[in-house]
């Protein structure tokens, strides 16, 4: 596969000469109804690759089938606060994580709790993925800086603990550009990729493109798979789905 430079919160890749490259939004334990949508792009697992929003785990019924994913050489998903749970297991608030679909987690033997937040702390905050148009910034929720420049300094080398968690915690939970409707964009990439605020249709804002159109609500949403090299939205219109009248 190519080559890749690891560093702890932030991972880069180069552009992929052999095949495409995709985005997904919010996954959510529903890795059939993804493979799905993976099949509708023909997807090639020896040349194509998937970037993930993150946000794996939780409230959907194949949770467990994580690690499979998390193996597979052309699956690469950055850290959603659902996934950060995970991390954060032993120390985090159980009831409002099972309030928000961490169940599966609770029942699973300690030594295996163990294992997945040791798997699941090795995921990234950022990815950043070279394209021949330009780079594209990929993080959970938003880019809490005007530049990508200076989110990738501040996790690389963060001037204090305290500083570094406000800055994960809003990649990984912000939802105020898209409240807010901001269109400045983030300079220093040619687009930014995010999930976590569930819309009906994929929206770009300046040039951050929203691509959690809930493929994990079966009847209600569906799976988006954007082109990093073309910025095309597949499928290209929303489909018919049976609970379209559940959105405001
Ligand atoms: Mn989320």
């Amino acid at each position: 596969m190519l080559e890749t430079i690891e560093v702890s919160r932030v991972k880069r890749f180069a552009a992929n000469t052999a095949g495409r490259d995709f985005a997904v939004g919010d996954i959510h334990g529903h890795f059939t109804r993804l493979q799905a949508a993976l099949d509708a792009v023909g997807f090639d697992p020896a040349a194509d690759r998937l970037f993930s929003v993150g946000d794996l785990v939780d409230r959907g019924p194949e949770c467990e089938d994580v690690i499979k994913w998390l193996n597979k050489p052309w699956f690469h998903p950055v850290r959603g606060n659902h996934d950060d749970y995970v991390c954060r297991f032993d120390t985090c608030d159980i009831g409002n994580w099972m309030y928000n679909g961490g169940v599966w987690f609770v029942g699973l033997p300690l030594t295996e709790q163990q294992n997945y937040q040791v798997i699941f702390q090795e995921l990234p905050i950022a990815i950043e993925v070279e394209t021949a148009q330009g780079l594209i910034g990929i993080v959970h929720a938003d880019c809490p800086f005007p530049s990508w420049g200076q989110l990738r300094d501040e996790l690389e080398s963060p001037e204090s603990n305290k500083r570094l968690k406000q800055v994960q915690n809003s990649c990984m939970w912000s939802r105020r550009r898209f409240e807010h409707q901001e269109t400045q964009g983030v300079e220093g990439v040619r687009a930014l990729v995010v999930g976590h605020t569930t819309i009906r249709s994929p929206a770009t804002l300046g040039n951050v493109i929203h691509i959690d159109t809930a493929g994990w609500m079966p009847d209600r949403g569906y799976f988006t798979l954007l082109n990093l090299k073309t910025l095309e939205t597949i499928p290209t219109a929303r489909p018919a789905l049976s609970q379209d009248w559940d959105w405001d």
